[in-house]
């Protein structure tokens, strides 16, 4: 049990996987340990009795292309975890997501959703998700996949986390963090990917692909994101370095990646390609001045 996130950060980095703590934030305790035990054993974490309450105006933006199967669930438990707004952008998924999230949207104000025509990256997503919370004075924008790979536990993490940093990742690759349930393959290109990107831009961020954030909308007002064209990991990788070079503080929090069990990976080799052509630019940007 930790009084507070500062708590919880503070035990996970003594090796306390974040799934089994309780976050009381004035919670009572023994119906906050209740609620944790029985939410617990159905497979949804330690939900509180009520939503964490965000210090900031938050909107939480998360992308998707058909994920049908997921996009209820997760709006559902970034709701009981966080009290924020969500934004569902949805790139025309075949399957019928945006119907879905429209459904939703209709019966609760905290839902928005955008739609597009076709799939257009994840980077634009994003981007539209940013404008989105600029124009209507977010404090905070968050990234978060639809597939339950980003634990829903670990969101109000980020959000408290993000106090004096303006970037704030959910990192797999400090103490304390990991991928659950990856091949071999896909471990090794993610790690070949950091390692790499670690290597070129000596950024010294070590999960630059990681798409679990929470942005001040403040800061990325003083960011040019009309010059950011990356897409895939490309776009994270992008988006973080923007970040460092224009003096702003990035924190990492650990986090447990967990392999999605609904639906399938849109990630593919031009992805890859991508994040690999787009790091060397950047380096020489940095070369440059
Ligand atoms: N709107 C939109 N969402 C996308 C697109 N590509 C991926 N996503 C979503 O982005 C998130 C991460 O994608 P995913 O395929 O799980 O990538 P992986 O976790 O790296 O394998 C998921 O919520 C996807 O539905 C896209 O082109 N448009
Ligand atoms: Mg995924």
């Amino acid at each position: 049990m930790a009084k507070d996130f500062a708590e919880v950060e503070a035990m996970i980095s003594i090796g306390i996987n974040s799934a089994r703590i309780v976050v009381l934030q004035e919670q009572n305790e023994t119906a906050a340990i209740a609620s944790a035990e029985k939410h617990v054993a159905e497979g949804r974490g330690p939900v509180p009795t009520r939503p964490h309450k965000s210090p900031w105006r938050t909107l939480v933006v998360i992308p998707t292309y058909n994920e049908k199967g997921n996009v209820k669930p997760i709006v559902q438990a970034v709701h009981n975890y966080l009290d924020c707004d969500v934004l569902i952008v949805d790139d025309g998924s075949p399957d019928g997501t945006g119907e879905i999230a429209d459904r939703m949207a209709a019966t609760d104000s905290r839902i928005q959703v955008m739609h597009r025509e076709g799939k257009q990256g994840l980077g634009t997503a994003y981007l539209a998700g940013f404008a989105f919370a600029m124009k209507r004075d977010y404090e905070r924008v968050c990234e978060m996949d639809a597939d339950f790979s980003h634990a829903p536990w670990d969101l109000p993490r980020l959000v408290y986390a993000s106090d004096e940093a303006q970037l704030v990742i959910g990192s797999r690759y400090v103490k304390g963090g990991c991928t659950v349930g990856w091949g071999f393959r896909r471990r090794m290109l993610s790690r070949g990917a950091n390692l790499y990107t670690r290597m070129m831009l000596s950024s010294g961020i070590r999960d630059n692909t990681a798409g679990f954030r929470c942005f001040h909308t403040d800061a990325l007002r003083k960011i040019d994101l009309e010059a950011v064209h990356a897409q895939g990991y490309a776009f994270q990788i992008e988006m973080a370095f923007r970040m460092r070079r224009k003096g702003f503080q990035v924190r990492e929090v650990p986090i447990h990646f967990v392999d999605r069990r609904v639906g399938q990976s849109k990630m593919d080799g031009a992805i890859a390609r991508e994040a690999l052509m787009l790091v060397p630019r950047l380096r020489g940007r940095v070369k440059r001045g």
